[in-house]
């Protein structure tokens, strides 16, 4: 393997330059990095926090679990025979994040506390303008995004949430100073995190008011340690490890399967859901107040033994009217009752089909990119990179999310992608590239297309998965094998190069 060194960055005497600038230090981020040191390409990775990890290092509430199996959600090239649960917990996860950081030797190129606000491309130069928070300027030939979706909290406006008295936090900014004992305590949302840390904090509080606006379909799970002789045959036995994350990962895609082309298939996780409730609560009102009335799969779907045990706790409350503020002493809702709260735990998710709004980009001509997906949604070429946007890439861009299998899957499939690009622009004796915009629409047609019989649209709900339009921005479309398909080799007839060396003056010229 090629080492690159990093770039020297002398940040006090002017911009640092680099070829290939990659935001985020998450799974996106890092494999990326990894990809870049095998190709020998130079690159700096920015990292707004002061360690490595992305959403593994954000999430710390108690409980934070991965809910696909550890031994496929991390990467193929980096396996762990030795997980100690079959679905992580976010320690352990951080844990292989942080040792692949020191494997690959990538701290070293990783800026810490560079949070990126806005990048522009100069048409003459052939190059990317990158500028984080602090004032930092970076050029750069491509740019990477490995920054996600699932990274910006969304917390409600509430009427009165700024004079609320007590402490109030988000899932993913757990505040781990606040002591929860016998605290009144109020978690706002049913969606993957709340399932996850509702459980965890039942017993410790003193009341608990959980705050439903849609329930959830949560299936059940048991997730205890995997024995010790097991992980041993994985790390000693051959095969075994690759066969239980090939089992693994066709189990998965039958969900998809489902979810895309037989969304009447799911009737079955129903059944083991309304199970799930039946076994864990007694109280035949509260049972109705839990059961969706959409399809299964429509949101994320969810896997908890406990979940529903705790809400059926004496002292916790399901509260289904919807809030309508926040006084400095507690929660109002809409039948005008005042409950008393110390504690608030936003578990109300993150801004997700607004997240690209939050770095400015500009690329040719001063053209916004944030403009242009505000006008005419949210699209990419393969999900990665955007017609006359040259020589930009997003890792689990638009429509590259799964409701059903392992993103780490996706992930791989990009960062390859991405360094063919990157080859191609090479070979080609270019300066950049950028997909046409036939190809775009193209690939992307063709993905809505396929969208309209998914569960996501049909099953009767409204989730983060769709833009105001109603649109399916986020997932991808079918299996994720296909989309492997899809992006094993880049096609150069997708593409327009610009900057070639013998054309580079009369282009100029024309750029100018
Ligand atoms: O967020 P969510 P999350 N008033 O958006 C409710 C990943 N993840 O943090 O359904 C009242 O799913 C909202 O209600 P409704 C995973 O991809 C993965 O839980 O919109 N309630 C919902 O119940 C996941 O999908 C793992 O009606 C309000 C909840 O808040 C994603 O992160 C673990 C409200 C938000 O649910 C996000 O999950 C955890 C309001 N104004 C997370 N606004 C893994 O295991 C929102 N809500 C891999």
């Amino acid at each position: 393997m090629t080492v690159v060194e990093p770039t020297v960055a002398d940040t006090t005497t002017g911009p640092v330059h680099t070829r290939a600038l990659v935001i985020g230090t998450g799974f996106s981020g890092l494999g990326m990095g990894i990809e870049l040191q095998r190709r020998g390409v130079d690159f700096l990775i920015l990292e707004k926090a002061d360690d490595v990890g992305g959403t593994w290092r954000d999430n710390s509430y108690p409980g934070c679990a991965c809910d696909i199996p550890a031994h496929l959600y991390s990467f193929s090239f980096e396996p762990k025979p030795d997980w100690t649960y079959m679905w992580s917990l976010q320690p352990e996860i951080l844990d292989y994040l942080r040792g692949v950081t020191e494997k690959y030797g990538l701290r070293r190129y990783i800026h810490f506390g560079a949070r990126v606000e806005r990048a522009h491309w100069d048409d003459a130069e052939y190059r990317w303008h990158v500028f984080t928070e602090d004032g930092r300027e970076y050029v750069a030939q491509f740019l990477i995004s490995g920054a996600g979706a699932l990274h910006i909290p969304s917390i409600p406006d509430f009427e009165g949430l700024a004079d609320f008295e007590g402490e109030a936090f988000h899932s993913a900014q757990w505040d781990h100073g606040v002591d929860l004992t016998g605290k009144k305590v109020a978690v706002i949302g049913t969606g993957a995190s709340a399932i996850q840390l509702v459980p965890e904090i039942v017993d410790k509080v003193g009341e608990l008011q959980l705050y439903q606006r849609t329930p959830a379909w949560v299936l059940p799970r048991s997730n205890n340690p995997i024995p010790g002789w097991m992980r041993d045959a994985f790390g000693s036995v051959p095969g075994t490890r690759a066969a239980l994350r090939t089992g693994i990962y066709w189990f998965q895609e039958a969900l998809g399967f489902a979810m895309t082309k037989r969304p009447e298939l799911l009737v079955l996780g129903e059944k083991a859901g309304k199970w799930n409730i039946r076994h864990q609560v007694r109280d035949r009102e509260l049972r109705r107040r839990l059961t969706p009335s959409y399809q299964v799969g429509c949101k994320r779907v969810l896997f908890s033994n406990n979940y529903f045990r705790a809400i059926a706790k004496p002292h916790s409350e399901l509260v289904t009217d919807r809030i309508s503020r926040i006084t400095p002493r507690g929660i109002v809702t809409a039948d005008g009752k005042e409950r008393d709260v110390d504690v608030i735990v936003f578990a109300t998710g993150f801004h997700v089909t607004d997240s690209y709004t939050y770095v400015g980009i500009k690329g040719p001509g001063g053209e916004d990119l944030v403009d242009r997906w505000n006008r005419e949604g949210v699209q990419a070429h393969r999900g990665i990179a955007v017609a006359d946007m040259p020589n930009l890439f997003f890792l689990l861009g638009p429509n590259t999310g799964l409701g059903h299998n392992s993103v780490v899957f996706m992930i791989e499939s990009q960062i390859r992608y991405v360094g063919q690009a990157i080859g191609a622009v090479d070979k080609a004796g270019a300066q950049a590239l950028a997909p046409t915009r036939s190809a775009q629409d193209s690939f992307n047609a063709e993905l809505q297309d396929d969208l309209q019989g998914a569960v996501w649209s049909t099953g009767g709900c409204s989730s983060w998965y769709l833009d105001e339009h109603g649109k399916n921005r986020t997932l991808w479309s079918g299996m994720t094998w296909q989309y492997w398909l899809s992006t094993r080799s880049l096609k150069r007839s997708e593409y327009r190069f610009s900057g070639v060396a013998s054309a580079r003056p009369s282009q100029r010229a024309a750029a100018r």
